[in-house]
């Protein structure tokens, strides 16, 4: 059965793949599950229709028949455990990727969002400036702990797996910022993940929506 999932019908970021429909886009594409998109307003997503598939109103969502889910993680978790090649076989393995999906979220993501919502919500604030070099060093202290434990090797666990998509997207936030710059295997990892025909290919779709681009046949 072809999933549908949600997204902006006009992103914030204009296309740039931060919003989170890139990365279940992305997990969809990895194990090359054809999906559906339906486009939803800012207005829309507040309104009982879409309150009965997220409660919290947002994007995106997940639709399989009679299942429903919210969350990306959940999402993306799901697609990893129905199809092969985002988790690994091996039992430890297995759980140490999920591990590492739990870490992008909720270790690493939070020290950004903090930066960003700084950025976006408190520039007028008389405390910015003074605020704003703590915020990016609680970001670069995470970092330093993920560049040490990334080393030189490609992935977090071997091979490319759903840690890896969760943890490239959490970072991709940061590139405008200039704070990967520091990091030069973290910049390396996440050029890495974009380079993948599966993120290029969901990073397109998300474009073509933005660019306000004619919807081609799998997005409504
Ligand atoms: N924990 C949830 C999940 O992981 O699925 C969070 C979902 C979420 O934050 N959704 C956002 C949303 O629907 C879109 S992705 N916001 C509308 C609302 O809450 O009313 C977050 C996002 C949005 C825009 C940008 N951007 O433009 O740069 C980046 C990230």
């Amino acid at each position: 059965m072809t999933p549908t999932i949600t997204a902006f019908e006009r992103s914030p970021d204009g296309g740039k793949g931060l919003a989170r429909d890139t990365r279940v886009r992305w997990a969809l594409e990895e194990v090359g599950q054809p999906y559906e998109v339906r486009l939803v307003s800012f207005r829309a997503m507040k309104e009982p229709a879409h309150l009965a598939l997220h409660p919290f109103g947002q994007i995106p969502t997940y639709e399989e028949g009679n299942l429903v889910l919210f969350e990306t993680g959940s999402i993306v978790f799901h697609i990893a455990q129905r199809h092969a090649g985002l988790l690994l076989d091996d039992a430890h393995a297995r759980s140490r990727v999920i591990t590492w999906m739990f870490a992008a979220l909720n270790t690493v993501e939070p020290t950004i969002l903090e930066l960003a919502t700084a950025k976006l919500l408190e520039r007028d604030k008389p405390w910015y400036a003074e605020r704003l070099p703590l915020v990016e060093d609680r970001v670069r202290s995470r970092l330093g702990q993920l560049s040490i434990r990334l080393a030189d090797a490609n992935w977090l666990d071997g091979t490319f797996s759903a840690g890896d998509l969760m943890m490239v997207s959490v970072l991709l936030r940061l590139k405008s910022s200039g704070l990967l710059d520091a990091f030069p295997n973290l910049a390396t990892y996440v050029a890495r993940g974009e380079a993948r025909p599966a993120y290029k290919r969901a990073f397109a779709a998300q474009l073509a929506i933005n660019a306000g681009e004619p919807p081609t046949g799998k997005q409504r």
